[in-house]
Formats: C-alpha cells, sequence, structure tokens
C-alpha cells in the first residue's frame, strides 16, 4: 500500500514519437512508438510501503503484439517506477480475466488495469471494484459498460483501421488497373467478441458495402494466433478457388496464412493474392519489407505508460480529463504506389516500408 509518496515538483515526461501518417480523432494522445517509449521513470527511490499497487488483468500471450504490450506494462509498473504490479495472464479466458479482476478486487489494489479479451459480461464485477472505491482503468480492447465504472481508456480506433484497411485496398486495385475487376475476399478474423475483432471486421465490411464488385467470401476466427491463421487458411484453400485477397486480423495470423499459402505453392504478396495485416509489429513489417505482406496498419501497444501517467495525475489530485483517448497509428505498404488514403476523414500517408523504418521499431 502507498501513503502519497508523490512529491510535488515531480515532473512526468511523456516523450512522443509520431511516425506520421494515420492521424486520430476524439482525443488523440501521440503514439509513443518505436524507440520513444514514454518515460515513466521517476529517478525517484521508493521505498516498499509506498509502492502504488495495481492489478492488471491481460488478455493472454497470444500474438507478438500482445507480448510487446505485457513487456510495456512490466517495465513502466515496475517499482523503480513507484510500482507493485499484480499481473494476471488470462489466457484468452474471459471467466478466468474476470476471476482476476476479483482477486484484484479482494487483495484491495490501489489501482486495477483491464485489457478486456471480449467486450461484454463487465457489469457486475466493475460494480464490485466501484463499491471497494478502486479505480479502474482499460486498455487496448474496450469494455462493453456504462462509462462511470471506468476512469479512462487508451488504445486503438479499430474501426478506423478496418476502414483504413479498405481504403488502401481500394487505391491499390485502382492504380493496378483492377478497379472495376470482381475482387474475392477472405477474412481471418480475430477473437470474436473482442472489440479489436468488431471493429476491423465493421470498419473492413463498411468499406467492402461501397464496392459492388467486392465479394467478402467468408469470415472466420483465427484467434489472433499464428496457427488459428495457418488452420482458416487451409480451409479456404479447400473451399474457395479463387481468393484475390486474404485481411488478416493481426500479424500472426498473417504469418500463419503465408505458411498455409507457401505450403501448398500459392503466390502471395507483391506476386499474388493480396496480404493485408493488421499490428504491424517488427516482424510483419519485415514482411511488408520483403513483399510478403502488402499492406499493415499499425495498432500500437503501447497504452500502460498513458495509464500510469493518469495514476500520477490522481495521486497529484489532478482530474482526467478524457474518458476514451486512442493512440495515433500509421499505416504502411510495400510499394510506393498508393500516397495516402481517407482513414475516419481525414487524409493519412501511406508509408512504404523501408530498412530504415524497420530499423527503429521498438517492438
Ligand atoms: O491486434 C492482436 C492481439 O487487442 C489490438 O490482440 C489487440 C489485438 C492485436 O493479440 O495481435
Amino acid at each position: 500500500m502507498r501513503s502519497g509518496f508523490l512529491k510535488t515538483g515531480m515532473i512526468l515526461l511523456l516523450i512522443a514519437t509520431i511516425l506520421g501518417g494515420c492521424q486520430n480523432i476524439e482525443n488523440p494522445v501521440e503514439n509513443p512508438s518505436a524507440s520513444a517509449t514514454p518515460a515513466t521513470d521517476t529517478g525517484e527511490d521508493k521505498d516498499s510501503d509506498n509502492l502504488i499497487t495495481v492489478g492488471f488483468a491481460q488478455v493472454g500471450h497470444e500474438s507478438d503484439w500482445r507480448m510487446a504490450a505485457t513487456e510495456s506494462a512490466m517495465d513502466t509498473f515496475s517499482e523503480k517506477n513507484g510500482f507493485n504490479l499484480s499481473y494476471v495472464d488470462s489466457d484468452n479466458n474471459p471467466d478466468m480475466q474476470i476471476d482476476a479482476v476479483r482477486g484484484f478486487i479482494e487483495q484491495k489494489v490501489d489501482y486495477i488495469v483491464i485489457d478486456p479479451i471480449v467486450t461484454t459480461g463487465w457489469t457486475p464485477v466493475m460494480e464490485e471494484a466501484r463499491d471497494a472505491g478502486i479505480p479502474v482503468f482499460v486498455i487496448d480492447r474496450m469494455i462493453d459498460c456504462d462509462e462511470d465504472l471506468y476512469v479512462a481508456w487508451f488504445g486503438s480506433d479499430f474501426t478506423a483501421e478496418g476502414e483504413a484497411a479498405g481504403a488502401w485496398l481500394d487505391a491499390y486495385l485502382d492504380d493496378k488497373g483492377r478497379g472495376d475487376e470482381d475482387i474475392n475476399i477472405a477474412i481471418i478474423a480475430g477473437t470474436e467478441g473482442s472489440s479489436a475483432q468488431i471493429g476491423r471486421s465493421e470498419g473492413f465490411d463498411g468499406y467492402t458495402r461501397m464496392k459492388p464488385n467486392w465479394n467478402k467470401l467468408d469470415e472466420r476466427d483465427g484467434e489472433f494466433t499464428r496457427n488459428g491463421g495457418k488452420r482458416v487458411m487451409n480451409e479456404y484453400l479447400e473451399k474457395y478457388k479463387d481468393i484475390d485477397v486474404v485481411v488478416c486480423q493481426n500479424d500472426n495470423e498473417a504469418w500463419g496464412a503465408i505458411e498455409a499459402l507457401e505450403d501448398a505453392g500459392i503466390s502471395f504478396g507483391k506476386s499474388g493474392i493480396i496480404i493485408i495485416s493488421f499490428d504491424a509489429v517488427y516482424d510483419g513489417l519485415s514482411d511488408v519489407l520483403e513483399g510478403k505482406i502488402n499492406a499493415d496498419f499499425e495498432c500500437n501497444p503501447l497504452s500502460a505508460p498513458y495509464v500510469a501517467d493518469a495514476i500520477r495525475k490522481i495521486d497529484r489530485g489532478e482530474q482526467i480529463v478524457n474518458k476514451i483517448n486512442y493512440i495515433d497509428e500509421s499505416c504502411f505498404q510495400y510499394e510506393d504506389n498508393v500516397k495516402s488514403i481517407m482513414r475516419d476523414g481525414r487524409m493519412a500517408d501511406m508509408i512504404t516500408v523501408t530498412w530504415d523504418i524497420l530499423m527503429e521499431r521498438a517492438y
């Protein structure tokens, strides 16, 4: 437990780099991407009695993105930074995650942080946290409950990511002289019922509905994993003879899909089926650089530092002004034929991946 350890005048420096590109939206916070993670180290030595206790119920360990998010949370909520972290990997099991939050309430932690596996089922436990007087933060995926039950949310606009993928595909096909061709699209979706899946599907579907010549063949759950992506791609290859585009809702699924295509001897990327992905982690961007993935839409895993910053503000007696906080994100491609796209009502640059861009990637 803590006892007001924060000294007045303490300065928290939030270093952020904007890679450019997709800007946002309601309450944008700057992109802490690549090498410029927000500095949460206050430089002060805390004795263990004065640590802020935080319970973090993480989704699981299904993807590279997730591992980067976990590492960021561990670094951010470290003792060195004045925190005592109780961490639970919920292994993509929504019931286990809710139990973890109940455990944090029993432990009487100072703050709870949740990255919700799915959007639903949260109201009772959120009310229990409120009744216990424990402030809750939500990061990454969204939660479907009364907004008064959490202090703030920090994460990505998944619908905008999905729309951006549609806008890029439209411009890319036009540039290739394929704008009027019939285009068959197969979706490998992320964990069903997660806000990341719901948003990316809705965003891309919304764009598809405006294109009468785009035909959505199928959408199946690849659970945001490499194995899931490979399994679904194999199912699609059995069922559909003519696939023009595969939309993978994260990089791990894209790697699985690529493996299935390679095994089947089917060309993809720069020389075949168009591959779209989300996350843009280091290995994903490396595949974009090689032309295995045609376009990758960034999702930033570094939201924990924003929560730490908000906790310190609360400790200083300051108000947390914005409930919903989107992190800036960029859009990447292999070729340089699409210069910019509309994303959430604004023009956003498409960044063509170079070796230098890859080298700057921190996760
Ligand atoms: O895209 C995926 C992960 O919730 C945005 O979850 C996150 C998603 C991310 O496992 O890789």
